[in-house]
């Protein structure tokens, strides 16, 4: 079978109902190939997460089109599209229970190996096994306390397990030391032979090897390239960079 989890944006204006109807996204057009890794990097309030809320249907565009593997997400069964997309929030939510319960978040036909595979690859595994219950510990109001950096890891593998198509990170390694943060990044490379991977980011640094990065400001793509290059045309970027 043909690779999938291409992703176009094709002159994408959207704005949020009641906000005054101002476009948070003006005519936003990039594509991200199967198997891409694209950086997506822009001041707060750029637009970041509000992109890729389209790409499983959240919202409607205005105008323009989104489409998955060459197809307008209008036209999907929503529940098909998401299920195959893999989405780690700014915000990591766990809840009381372990932390097998906590990576297979409802996925009740994950098995323990596929758990523990989907750990290892989000570097979550080796500060699991520190703990004498491993993947029984419980975690939340009676349980152990993670930092930061180990809840993100946990969000990782638990998108991982359903071994989407597409995955999206929003800005969920700003907590990860950058060791750990190239580890990750490494072994969804390894694994991610055909997943494309959409990774908002707020340093330069986190999205410096990916295929290309997109630059936005204020709503509007202003770059699209690799690091080398939108250092050498992006005026937004190098500033980014430089601060
Ligand atoms: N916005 C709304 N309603 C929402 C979400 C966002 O009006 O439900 C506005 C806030 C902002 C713009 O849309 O003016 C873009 O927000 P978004 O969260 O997409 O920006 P970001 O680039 O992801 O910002 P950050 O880096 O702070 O997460």
């Amino acid at each position: 079978s043909s690779p999938k989890g291409r992703i176009d944006f094709e002159n994408v204006t959207f704005a949020y109902e009641g906000a005054g109807g101002d476009p948070v996204l003006k005519n936003v057009t990039f594509s991200c190939l199967p198997g891409e890794t694209v950086g997506i990097i822009g001041s707060t309030g750029a637009g970041k997460s509000t992109l890729i809320s389209l790409v499983p249907r959240f919202y409607d565009t205005i105008s323009g089109t989104v489409k998955v593997d060459g197809v307008d997400v209008k036209e999907l069964d929503p529940a098909l599209l998401r299920n195959r997309i893999g989405i780690v929030p700014q915000k990591t939510i766990l809840f009381s229970g372990t932390i097998s319960d906590n990576l297979r978040y409802g996925l009740a036909s994950a098995t323990q190996e596929e758990i523990e595979q989907a750990a290892v690859m989000a570097e979550a595994h080796p500060f699991i096994a520190t703990f004498p219950e491993g993947y029984a510990t419980r975690l939340g109001q009676k349980g152990v306390n993670l930092s930061g950096g180990q809840k993100q890891r946990l969000s990782i593998a638990r998108a991982l397990i359903r071994r989407p198509d597409i995955l999206i990170l929003d800005d969920c390694t700003s907590a990860l030391d950058t060791a750990t943060e190239t580890r990750i990044k490494e072994s969804l490379k390894q694994y991610a032979q055909g997943v494309t991977c959409l990774m908002i980011a707020q340093r330069i640094s986190s999205v410096m090897d990916a295929d290309k990065i997109i630059v936005l400001d204020d709503g509007e793509v202003v770059g699209v390239g690799t690091h080398d290059t939108l250092m050498a045309s992006c005026r937004v970027y190098v500033e980014i960079f430089q601060s």
